[in-house]
């Protein structure tokens, strides 16, 4: 026969639980410090993209960035346009990293590194031959400040079928660098080919000024302001991310809106 079972008093089960509770606490507390060693200890990105982050966390930043970009972004989703007549007259200036002061639009061309090695010399009469797109939208910058404003230029778009960089528009990443390298931004593909996207040399019926990015400077509307680059020297394309500098301070790398 069993031996019947002594009954534990109210003292034992209170201790059995506090043993269990506390054995479960232990094993949790010690994978997670196992967890956050192995994160600690793991490789740092590479450098010079981003800024530095553990490797396993750029990689679930970047998936994250990914799912979000699949998520929301559509090329046939238009940013909100504007009458033309609510463009600013004056219009806002910012920094100028590698874009201050007057550049002559004789001393310029832009540089467009092809797939194949070979480097395209533009300038700037020839881009305003292409087929002109206009657009009048909020220009938003992440330091919170946004005006509406008005723009004139080649859609990136055309610039492409015009030039014939098929095989490059199908990479991941367009790099924009001033002629000096001084400012630099990464753009994915979706957005540089999105319809609004524009390589401008006008705001409000003149040409670029020194302050706005004089010869030619990028508007994206799909983007935040820090994306807009001013005063393009070089494109270039890859399908890894280009470098860009507020990424490497730690800004959102896509900035998008
Ligand atoms: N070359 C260059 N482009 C740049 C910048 C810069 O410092 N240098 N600043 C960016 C930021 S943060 C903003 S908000 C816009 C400002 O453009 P704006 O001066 O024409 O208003 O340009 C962007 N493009
Ligand atoms: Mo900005």
């Amino acid at each position: 026969m069993k031996k019947p079972e002594k009954e534990l008093t109210t003292e034992q089960k209170i201790k059995r639980r506090n043993f269990i509770s506390f054995t479960l606490f232990g094993a949790y507390a010690a994978a997670a410090y196992g967890g956050w060693r192995w994160l600690y200890k793991s490789p740092d990105e590479t450098a010079g993209v981003t800024a530095g982050a553990h490797k396993p966390l750029r990689k679930a930043l970047n998936k994250t960035e990914l799912f979000f970009r699949r998520l929301t972004f559509n090329e046939n989703h238009l940013v909100k346009t504007y009458p033309r007549e609510m463009a600013a007259k004056k219009i806002r200036h910012n920094s100028d990293i590698g874009s201050e002061g007057k550049l002559p639009p004789d001393n310029w061309k832009l540089q467009v590194k092809k797939a194949n090695g070979e480097t395209l010399q533009i300038t700037l009469d020839e881009l305003m031959k292409l087929p002109k797109t206009e657009i009048t939208y909020d220009f938003k910058c992440v330091e919170g400040w946004d005006q509406i404003s008005h723009w004139e230029g080649v859609s990136f778009r055309d610039f492409i079928k015009h030039y014939n960089l098929d095989t490059e528009a199908k990479m991941g990443y367009v790099g924009l660098e001033t002629p000096d390298k001084q400012y630099y931004v990464g753009i994915d593909m979706p957005s540089a080919i999105h319809p609004q996207t524009l390589l401008a040399y006008q705001m409000n019926d003149e040409l670029l000024n020194g302050n706005h990015g004089q010869p030619l400077r990028l508007i994206i509307p799909v983007k935040y302001g820090i994306k807009n680059l001013k005063r393009i020297g070089t494109i270039t394309f890859s399908n890894n991310r280009p470098r860009d500098y507020w990424a490497e301070q730690g800004y959102d790398y896509y900035s998008g809106l």
